[in-house]
């Protein structure tokens, strides 16, 4: 099962590779504008999970940086993610806000839909 596992992941991220989306291009100025938007948010994820892959793929065509954490190698962040969101499920969104009130947005469509909002 584990083979199995470990095969279809590496075909999700090679599939992911050759069709990687190229990132919008924004002014110097835009771009600072919109990472100091997404500076308090972080993705929770592993690196082959496909719904992981299809929220990468929208931060990519999006030329959105947001920090990213493998909850599979990061033991601290896996820990974080228990903690504050309730499950160690991936895609995660960490959101914090202005006044440093934080929400843990699981499931991939909404993490995409929310993303949207940074066009
Ligand atoms: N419907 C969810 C599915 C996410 C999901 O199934 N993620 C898997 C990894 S590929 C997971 O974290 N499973 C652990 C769990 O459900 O507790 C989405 O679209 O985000």
């Amino acid at each position: 099962m584990k083979i199995i596992r470990v095969i279809l992941g590496a075909i999700i991220l090679f599939l992911d590779w050759i069709t990687t989306p190229r990132g919008i291009k924004r002014t110097p100025e835009l771009q600072k504008e919109v990472d100091n938007k997404t500076a308090k948010l972080a993705l929770y994820h592993f690196k082959a999970c496909p719904f992981c892959v299809k929220v990468r793929r929208e931060m990519k065509r999006k030329s959105l940086n947001i920090v990213t954490y493998d909850v599979k190698r990061d033991e601290q962040r896996r820990q974080e993610l228990l903690e504050g969101g309730g499950r160690v499920k991936v895609p995660c969104l960490r959101i914090e806000d202005e006044a440093g009130g934080v929400k843990w947005m699981y499931e991939s469509s909404d993490i995409v839909e929310y993303l949207q909002q940074y066009s």
